[in-house]
């Protein structure tokens, strides 16, 4: 016997459950009443004609879409006034949350306000998982530099929020335009970044058994901004948006009045907006490194810029001879301290690192990841590409040749 179920319900009673784990309701019936009946108005209001909600696959229709840009920043917003928190009430109730399960469901735009968010533990969503996935859930989240700045108790929730999802060859993650339901983590596996240009997709970057993604529709509200496309079978972990807003989202707003000012500060971000430098902020995870780490290794692969915020980098380049074969030692060839870039050169010119780098005493840095230096510092690459041009002639006073850079006016 098949039994059919009605298109919606799946994603209707989970919405309402979300809902139910969120707001610990005393009186469960009378939150079921008034829960649904402001689910049919806003059905009725927005034409929807009553019926049940889209079913997965159609954007949902229950709750308003905001302009994209709202909740953008947290410093350009102030935050809600008492005359202003009644309708934020409303607000927060009236829309379903989007869960997992939901992936095309309406989003819930709500403003944020962080310093207010209840730690409600009971509402803590927890997957259980076997030995074997927690450490390779905790491998894959190590590098994730939005989890950088957690405390260990914000971290664990995170880790145990975090559910697997197994993706097959030719899967579409994410598509662009969607409303974003989760942050994803990449267990393993090559992925797509596709940006749609006057309506036709383009390939803009990759990921390669590595990094995240998934982060930009949860932080500021906005419909998914490119689509991604699994290149091989693969796996990833997904953190709900409720838990990645209660969690990541507010501790951003933490890093935002820590770095703030020092990002304003910086000469070679002079280009960028105040409000694509929050964005920077956003993005940023803080590393540590003891007296002597090698931060940059000579020749390996890129997929990462820093910045130094305390202490001493150490840059030193090998040069290889005729024969291919390594020079004995390394030559200091710069140092770098508070407020100065490196880790540039390979993301600009897409090549091997062209130098190490070390540090000397404790070093703080910040750090971005590869996409988001490609999509958030495009206006700061002149300024960049004119210090790689004196790269290159001190390059020649140093070792008498010239580096095998790519033209830094290309
Ligand atoms: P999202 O929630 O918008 C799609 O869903 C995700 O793709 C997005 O978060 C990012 O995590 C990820 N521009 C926009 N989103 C990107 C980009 C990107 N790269 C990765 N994502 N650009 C490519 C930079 C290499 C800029 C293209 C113009
Ligand atoms: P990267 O991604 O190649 C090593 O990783 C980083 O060292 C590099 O980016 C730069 O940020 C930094 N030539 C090449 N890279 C340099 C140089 C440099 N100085 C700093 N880096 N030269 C020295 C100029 C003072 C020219 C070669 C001697």
């Amino acid at each position: 016997m098949s039994i059919s179920i009605p298109a919606g319900l799946t994603e209707l009673l989970q919405g309402f459950t979300v809902e139910v784990l969120r707001s610990q309701p005393g009186d469960l019936l009378e939150f079921a009443l008034q829960y649904f009946g402001r689910l049919k108005a806003e059905a009725a209001e927005s034409g929807a004609g009553g019926g049940s909600p889209a079913p997965g696959r159609e954007r949902g229709s229950l709750a308003p879409r905001r302009a994209p840009t709202r909740g953008v920043s947290f410093a350009e917003e102030p935050l809600q006034t008492d005359s202003e928190s009644g309708d934020e009430e409303e607000e927060e109730f009236a829309a379903p949350v989007i869960n997992r399960f939901t992936r095309r469901a309406s989003v819930c735009a709500e403003a944020y306000n962080p310093d207010e968010e209840e730690d409600d533990t009971e509402s803590r969503i927890i997957y259980p998982k076997t030995d074997d996935q927690r450490n390779r859930l905790q491998e894959a989240c190590k590098d994730i530099l939005l989890f950088k700045n957690l405390d260990p108790e914000q971290m664990s929730q995170v880790l145990d929020a975090m559910f697997e999802k197994l993706v097959e060859g030719g899967e579409h993650v994410i598509d662009q335009g969607d409303d974003g339901d989760n942050f994803y983590v990449i267990d393993r596996g090559t992925y797509d970044i596709y940006v749609k240009c006057d309506g036709v997709g383009r390939c803009v970057g990759t990921y390669d058994n590595r990094g995240s993604f998934g982060e930009l529709a949860l932080m500021y509200n906005t419909p998914r901004a490119a689509t991604i496309i699994a290149t091989s079978p693969g796996a990833v972990w997904g953190l709900d948006r409720v838990t990645f807003r209660r969690i990541i989202v507010k501790n951003n707003a933490k890093k935002r009045r820590m770095y703030e000012n020092f990002i304003q500060s910086l000469p070679f971000l002079t280009s960028l907006e105040l409000s694509e430098r929050l964005k920077v902020v956003d993005v940023i995870g803080t590393k540590i490194y003891k007296d002597g780490e090698q931060i940059i290794t000579q020749g390996d692969m890129a997929d990462c810029f820093f910045i130094v915020e305390s202490g001493e980098v150490r840059i030193t380049m090998k040069r290889k001879n005729k024969q291919d074969v390594e020079e004995n030692g390394a030559v200091e060839i710069a140092r770098y301290s508070r407020g100065q870039y490196f880790g540039e050169l390979a993301l600009v010119t897409n090549k091997p690192r062209a130098a190490s780098a070390f540090a000397l005493g404790t070093v703080k840095c910040l750090v971005m990841d590869v996409q988001a230096f490609e999509r958030l510092l495009g206006p700061c690459m002149e300024i960049m590409k004119r210090n790689i041009a004196n790269y290159e002639e001190q390059l020649v006073a140093l070792f008498g040749t010239n580096m095998d850079i790519a033209d830094p006016s290309a």
